[in-house]
């Protein structure tokens, strides 16, 4: 049975080909993602749902495209069972049907050619470590396949506000004034509407997609980081098996308390303390699909942030114009949805950031092979 798996993937890269024969920085992480730095390369692999995602970044160019790359991975299990597996191109990423079973032990042998050079790494997992863990932490099952898109048509368009822009209040600044908010306040970060009426924050995506291309690595790899006491960025959307680092710019303590549904509504998700100055993200894992509210408990109670994860990668975050984008998507007829998390705030609760209803549109939309679909959606007053 193929299944999602969460491994600890212990990826070590033995020297040969073009690789440096020097001993190699290796890294583990919740859902196999583990990074190795062959300068200029970075290769970053992810696993999920059976399949191997592999990264190739070229820390000086930034991502090599996948087409670029050729290789194939030679998978062997301990009964002596050996399987190959090409590596193509799909997205951002590199895949190989890896068909591994949960919890069996596996080496990878992989060879990989980029820009004309052959690369040979080794890559063992063992396989005890994932039975090990409790059932309750163990890989998120999709039911998203990755498959090759050719022809993949963009869905674009704006979000848009409409009617009296309304005024929000600052918060007020209760604790740690002098890193937070000198003249005691912070601004209310919930509407954000740009010069031309775009508004910034809303999260656009396809409703229910079941196949399509793979994630992109920054859509499986958050970051969550605090900036005078505010979460930076304080709307974001990430991909199920990915990982959200955690991270603190000030000099302070903050918590990241986060709860499914919305801010403090339903089950705790992450309660993690960020100790002042942690540069080095701490990793959590993205195990339910959903809305994640995020609030702080040290003292900050204006402090908010929502994540939505998604099993597919067919969505996008709109910019400072109220702008967004999703690309290569198969063609077809969707639901495309758009959620923000409103500007409406009931009397706020003690000791909780301020909650609103958060407001969401959606329409049908129509992607044709190669086509761009332009679409627009007004949030009214
Ligand atoms: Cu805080």
């Amino acid at each position: 049975m193929k299944v999602a798996i969460r491994l600890f993937l212990v990826l070590l890269f033995i020297g040969s080909a073009g690789w440096h024969n020097q001993a190699l920085a290796h890294g583990e992480g919740p859902h196999g993602g583990a990074l190795v730095d062959i300068p200029p390369y970075h290769l970053e692999f992810q696993v999920m749902t059976g399949m191997l995602h592999i990264y190739v970044i070229d820390t000086q160019k930034k991502t090599v495209p996948p087409k670029d790359i050729t290789g194939k991975l030679l998978i062997q299990f301990p009964d002596g069972n050996k399987k190959e597996a090409p590596l193509s191109a799909m997205g951002d990423a590199l895949m190989a049907n890896a068909d591994i079973k949960e919890g069996s032990p596996f080496i990878a042998i992989a060879t990989v050619q980029i820009q004309g050079k052959t690369y040979t790494g080794r890559f063992s997992y063992k396989g005890s470590k994932a039975t090990e863990e409790k059932k309750s932490s163990a890989a998120p099952k999709t039911s998203y396949q990755v498959i090759t898109v050719p022809n993949g048509g963009t869905v674009r368009g704006q979000v848009l506000f409409s009617g009296t822009l309304p005024h929000l209040d600052p918060l007020p600044v209760n604790k740690d004034q002098q890193v937070c908010g000198k003249d005691g306040k912070v601004p209310n970060e919930a509407l954000k509407v740009g010069p031309n009426k775009g508004v910034e924050g809303t999260i656009v995506y396809l409703e229910g997609i079941t196949k399509g291309k793979a994630p992109a690595l920054q859509q499986m790899n958050l970051v969550l980081d605090q900036k005078n006491c505010l979460y930076v960025p304080r709307i974001q959307a990430g991909v199920l098996g990915g990982t959200i680092a955690l991270k603190n710019s000030d000099p302070i303590l903050h918590t990241i308390h986060a709860t499914k549904g919305g801010l403090h509504v339903g089950k705790d998700v992450m309660s993690v303390a960020t100790p002042a100055g942690l540069k080095e993200g701490l990793k959590q894992p993205l195990n339910e699909t959903g809305l994640i509210g995020a609030m702080c408990h040290a003292g900050h109670d204006w402090m908010a942030a929502f994540v939505y994860v998604f099993n597919h990668p067919y969505f996008a975050v709109t910019d400072v114009n109220g702008s967004f984008e999703i690309t290569g998507v198969p063609p077809g007829i969707y639901q495309l949805k758009a959620w923000h998390e409103g500007w409406k705030f009931p009397a706020r609760e003690a000791g909780l950031p301020p909650r609103s209803k958060p407001v969401v549109l959606e329409q049908k939309v129509s992607v044709t092979k190669s086509g761009i679909s332009n679409v627009k959606f007004e949030l009214k007053s």
